[in-house]
């Protein structure tokens, strides 16, 4: 039984009677968003990340595309966590989206991005993509502008012979030239979508942030 708990549509609290005694659950709905210039990685992502949740997912997820394999709409999946802050466990129920990157389908793109919780940008290594991913960071900054929506930036597509240096990359989006920001989260990860790497960390590292910004601001 699902009952409201407080006003906050967000958050429920869940009463269930397993092995003889009321266990007392709060649940926590989030949408992650992820965000890029077209073919950055952004639906690489999301597979790698229903492979390796795949124990935890609540649906077998959706994904529109083009005959071309780009994304048209989003692709989406619901996944399940369980989380124990001071003694209480929750359940955390995350959407996982991600936003088409052509240009053209701008207007769906601020659609997906409605109600996000937090945004993984997923940049480029391409050097030749520098452009777009300044446009698409610029974008991106312009519709959460003032939401205070926690963002990771993923620099993806590391393994490219001739990819942009992490220098280059953080002096072109304006980003601090330090590895860290003062809380320790890094800056920029550096990902390789395509094997799945750091794909998983950066998800988690962003789910930490959402649940943060969510009890503490
Ligand atoms: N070399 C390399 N290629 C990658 C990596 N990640 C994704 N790709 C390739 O980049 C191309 C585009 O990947 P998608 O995941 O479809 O990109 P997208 O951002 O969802 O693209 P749109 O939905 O069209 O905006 C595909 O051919 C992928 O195989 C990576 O880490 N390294
Ligand atoms: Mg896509």
């Amino acid at each position: 039984m699902i009952v409201d708990s407080d006003k906050d549509e967000k958050r429920k609290v869940e009463i269930n009677s397993e092995s003889g005694f009321n266990a007392l659950k709060e649940v926590l709905q989030f949408k992650v968003v992820y965000w890029g210039p077209g073919e950055s990685g952004k639906t690489t992502n999301y597979f790698r990340l229903r492979e390796k949740f795949d124990a935890v997912k609540l649906n077998k997820g959706y994904s529109i595309e083009t005959t071309d394999g780009r994304t048209l709409w989003q692709d989406s999946i619901r996944l399940s966590f369980y989380f124990n802050l001071k003694e209480v466990k929750f359940n955390i129920i995350t959407q996982i989206v991600t936003a088409t990157g052509q240009e053209r389908f701008l207007s769906t793109r601020e659609y997906v991005l409605d109600g996000a919780d937090g945004v993984v940008f997923v940049a480029d290594s391409d050097p030749e993509k520098m452009e777009q991913n300044k446009r698409s960071f610029r974008e991106l900054s312009s519709f959460t502008h003032d939401k205070g929506i926690p963002y990771v930036i993923q620099l993806n597509k590391r393994d490219l012979e001739n990819a942009v240096s992490l220098e280059d990359f953080k002096a072109g989006l304006g980003l601090p030239k330090t590895d860290e920001f003062d809380d320790g989260a890094p800056v920029v990860y550096p990902t390789v979508a395509l094997k799945g790497d750091s794909v998983r960390r950066c998800f988690e590292d962003l789910m930490l942030q959402i649940i943060f910004n969510y009890f503490y601001n």
